[in-house]
């Protein structure tokens, strides 16, 4: 070992994370329903050139290769998300034993490999059926999804040890309700926030239905975002960072650790909305105890107050007193910025304000294009995405500095495992560390893939 090589905790988890609809294809398969993606991206002008998940990475039928191709990589937890409509496929009433068939075969394959399984139950396809009665907006949907959960778990409990109920609802109630970016496509303020209680609703009813059927790794998943000033001297850039950092992580992150609402979010709500659906009792059910809190860190978001300023879509009420400053290079496929500092320093702050939560990267990567016409020695074909080596290993760095200052950080799962539906942006934009060629299914570990496979063996860098 040399002298400047990082090491991580003895236990640090290392793995790789995805979620159903971007890899499994089988839209139709063994009685699974609708889910608002499925309607989403089969309506003209939402998704990049008409993509579908339809086939998607056909992980329905290649999971077995797929966990295959993780024992090789040396993955040692995968974080896979569950697809409601396969489960309900009206999102209520009775079970589809078939559609839990898969994840049964799943779970036992990567139990077989030695692989611990990471379980999502919402990563974004609410079945269409509850959409049709309001979807997130109907309080409803957090008693049907709390349901859900259970009926997951009488399946899987006896092997799955971590389960997660939502990824990000800050993208499920801003982007599906507030902007429109995606599904359901909504565009309404009010909905967005009832979007975002009942989130968390039914994110606290589940914790509370599963601890109860005896869950003893419990969590969620967020993608708190990094908000810094222009200018750290600036009065009204500091404030615009205080109104971000409200709607995008307090909004979520003091309910969830028992603080309830914070104040000034409340009243910033009030103006759009009168916040009727927060009801008494609702605090204490979303502030169910979790053992982890999962981070999803991309890019840092910089702000500065200023009359007339643009807002942000996402952002309700920002428009006439924020800029989101334009991202300057370097930046990803996705013209998000690279920043890995943004990751020390949101790690930091979590730990600081919501202390004593051990946290865990539940995703972290980048688009980047494949350099083509790149052949590996063994003339396989491999793909040479050093773009991606360079974004990980300076994110890991970050990881471990975060450490180093204290911060209780379990393990990295980097998004994602395969090139996928990357959502509004169809399968043009490439995250995975295994390339999918989507004519023939064929997979190829890039460059990141063995570079990664040598730092888990190392724990470290
Ligand atoms: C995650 O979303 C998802 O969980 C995952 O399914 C998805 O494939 C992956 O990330 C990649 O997108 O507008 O420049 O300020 C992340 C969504 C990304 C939303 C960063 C907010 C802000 C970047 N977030 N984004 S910018």
């Amino acid at each position: 070992m040399s002298a400047n090589e990082l090491r991580f905790p003895e236990n640090f988890v290392w793995g790789a994370a995805t979620a159903a609809y971007q890899i499994e294809g089988a839209a139709r398969a063994d009685g699974r329903g609708d889910s608002i993606w499925d309607t989403f991206s089969r309506t003209p002008g939402k998704v990049f050139q008409g993509h579908t998940g339809d086939v998607a990475c056909d992980h329905y039928h290649r999971y077995a290769d797929d966990v295959a191709l993780m024992a090789g990589l040396g993955l040692q937890a995968y974080r896979f998300s569950i697809a409601w409509p396969r489960i309900q496929p009206d999102g209520t009433g009775p079970v589809n034993p078939r559609g839990l068939d898969f994840y049964d075969k799943l779970v036992d394959e990567l139990g077989n490999r030695g692989i611990d399984p990471v379980v999502t139950l919402y990563h974004w396809d609410l079945p269409q059926t509850l959409q049709d009665r309001g979807g997130w907006t109907n309080r409803d949907t957090a008693e049907h999804f709390a349901d859900y959960a259970l009926a997951v778990h009488a399946r899987l409990g006896d092997r799955v040890r971590t389960w997660t109920t939502l990824n990000e609802p800050w993208c499920s109630a801003y982007l599906g309700y507030g902007n429109g970016v995606h599904a359901p496509g909504e565009q309404d303020a009010g909905a967005a926030f009832a979007a975002v209680h009942h989130l968390l609703l039914g994110h606290g009813l589940a914790a509370r239905a599963l601890r109860a059927a005896g869950v003893q790794t419990l969590g969620v998943t967020v993608n708190p975002a990094d908000v810094q000033p222009a200018d750290p001297q600036s009065e009204a850039d500091l404030a615009a960072v205080r109104l971000v950092d409200g709607l995008h992580n307090r909004i979520f992150l003091d309910p969830l650790t028992g603080g309830g609402y914070p104040a000034d979010v409340l009243e910033h709500i009030a103006r759009h909305v009168e916040p009727t659906f927060v009801q008494d009792g609702d605090e204490k059910i979303i502030a169910a105890p979790i053992d982890l809190l999962g981070i999803n860190y991309y890019s840092p978001t910089y702000v500065a107050g200023k009359p007339g300023g643009a807002g942000g879509s996402a952002y309700p009420g920002t428009a006439g007193v924020v800029e989101f400053l334009p991202p300057v290079g370097p930046l990803t496929e996705m013209g998000w910025m690279i920043e890995p500092a943004g990751l020390t320093r949101l790690l930091e702050r979590i730990a600081t304000d919501y202390p004593g939560l051990p946290l865990m990267i539940t995703e972290n990567g980048g688009a980047f294009p494949d350099k083509t016409g790149t052949e590996g020695p063994d003339g396989t074909g491999w793909v040479a995405d050093t773009d991606r080596v360079a974004y990980l290993d300076g994110h890991l760095r970050a990881v471990h500095e975060a450490i180093a200052r204290g911060v209780d950080v379990r393990g990295y799962l980097v998004w994602s495992l395969l090139d996928n539906f990357e959502w509004a942006e169809g399968y043009r934009k490439r995250f995975g560390i295994v390339h999918v060629d989507y004519l023939t299914q064929r997979r190829t570990p890039k460059e990141s893939a063995r570079w990664y496979r040598e730092v888990i063996a190392r724990n470290g860098l």
